[in-house]
């Protein structure tokens, strides 16, 4: 506005001074105002100039201020690295971005599969890994073979006499050991059971058995001894060729005044006789239990028990069978003067138990002193072994 207020002012003084002759002015008085307009445009240039300066600086500050701005939005996180065996999916750093991590095939991705860049420049959940999948884990190999787990693979190390990627092709056409030798009982190679393996063969025992390899035998698994037993309190554990059994022997049961008692867990002892007591002075001084193993189907004959006195210093000793079923595969002789033994006449087949009562009679001078009965138990087993 004002500028133009100037110029029209100074250009209507000049015009009245070259347009009117009788109101001329002087040439001083034209060259004056001239002067004074030219004053007047200076200081108005000046003017206009600080505003210009002013502008400019104003746009300086907002220019600063935008960039600021800016720069805060250009915060950022640090690339996160790819696992090894993976790969990093964006590359957006910037806060509130996320980047994605996925595995190679045959690794299962752990950690975070997701991360988002967070205000404070960390990256949000876990650093993930790849961890290689196990595909041994359907146990792929055969025929024993042992599986080593790959990458996306397995290998099989076979068992001997074995080939194959996963070891099912025999290495050599295989003899079966157990076909040719093991049905005839003279080449016979397995006391038990023959199992065929490629390029040899496995002899296996029964429950209760233990395989000597050295001895190519079955032994008798001891489960008295080795504690394998479950017999309760007041049983007494007898091992017998592949088992065990659980006994308790009872003493004669009181009768016409003859009582016994237990002196050890397999021995009683007559109470002494009323007496006026005919029966009890008649009846055994004692009775013991045995206990003895067999194995099936042995030859014979056989001694199996010997019986002997300590208590009297007769002459002469008689010996009968007064029962159990064992009659007829047992028998008792006299050994020695003082002595006798129990022998199996007939072969047993088991599993089956043999019982016997035997009654050992001592005499001098033909005047009887006492008797001893032998409650025999015998368990034959059902292997010959
Ligand atoms: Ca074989
Ligand atoms: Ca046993």
């Amino acid at each position: 506005m004002l500028p133009k207020m100037v110029i029209l002012l100074a250009l209507s003084i000049v015009q009245l001074a070259l347009s009117s002759p009788q109101e001329c002015l002087s040439k001083q008085q034209v060259a004056q105002t001239i002067r004074q307009v030219q004053k007047l445009l200076s200081a108005h240039e000046a003017s206009q100039l600080q505003s210009l300066r002013n502008f400019k600086k104003q746009l300086t500050v907002l220019q600063g201020s935008i960039l600021k701005h800016g720069a805060r939005r250009n915060e950022s996180c640090p690339l996160p690295p790819a696992p090894p065996n993976g790969r990093r999916l964006g590359k957006k750093v910037a806060l509130g971005h996320e980047v994605h991590f996925v595995c190679d095939p045959g690794f299962r991705l752990m950690g975070s599969e997701t991360r988002t860049c967070l205000e404070n420049r960390t990256w949000s959940g876990q650093a993930p890994s790849c961890k290689n999948v196990n595909d041994c884990t359907s146990n792929p190999c055969a025929n024993g073979g042992t599986c080593v787990d790959g990458i996306q693979s397995y290998s099989c190390q076979c068992a001997r006499g074995w080939s194959g990627s996963t070891c099912q092709l025999p290495l050599y056409s295989d003899v079966d050991e157990c076909h040719v030798f093991q049905s005839s009982r003279h080449t016979r190679i397995c006391l038990h059971e023959c199992v065929n393996l490629p390029g040899s063969y496995q002899c296996i025992c029964p429950e209760g058995y233990r395989f000597q390899a050295d001895q190519n035998t079955c032994n008798d698994v001891d489960e008295c001894a080795d504690n394998q037993h479950n017999c309760s309190r007041g049983q007494t554990c007898v091992n017998i060729y592949g088992g065990f059994r659980c006994v308790r022997p009872e003493c004669p049961k009181a009768h016409l005044n003859t009582t016994y008692v237990k002196t050890s867990p397999f021995q009683c002892e007559r109470s002494p006789c009323p007496m006026d007591s005919r029966a009890c002075q008649k009846a055994a001084h004692s009775v013991s239990f045995h206990y003895l193993s067999l194995p099936s189907n042995r030859s014979v004959p056989r001694v199996l028990f010997k019986m002997s006195t300590s208590r009297f210093v007769g002459d002469s000793l008689r010996f009968a069978i007064l029962g159990g079923n064992g009659q007829g595969k047992l028998m008792v002789q006299r050994s020695d003067q003082h002595a006798g033994e129990l022998v199996l006449t007939r072969p047993v087949v088991g599993p089956t138990t043999l019982e016997a009562e035997l009654e050992m009679s001592e005499f001098a001078h033909k005047v009887l002193l006492g008797k001893h009965i032998f409650k025999i138990t015998v368990f034959v087993s059902q292997y010959e072994f």
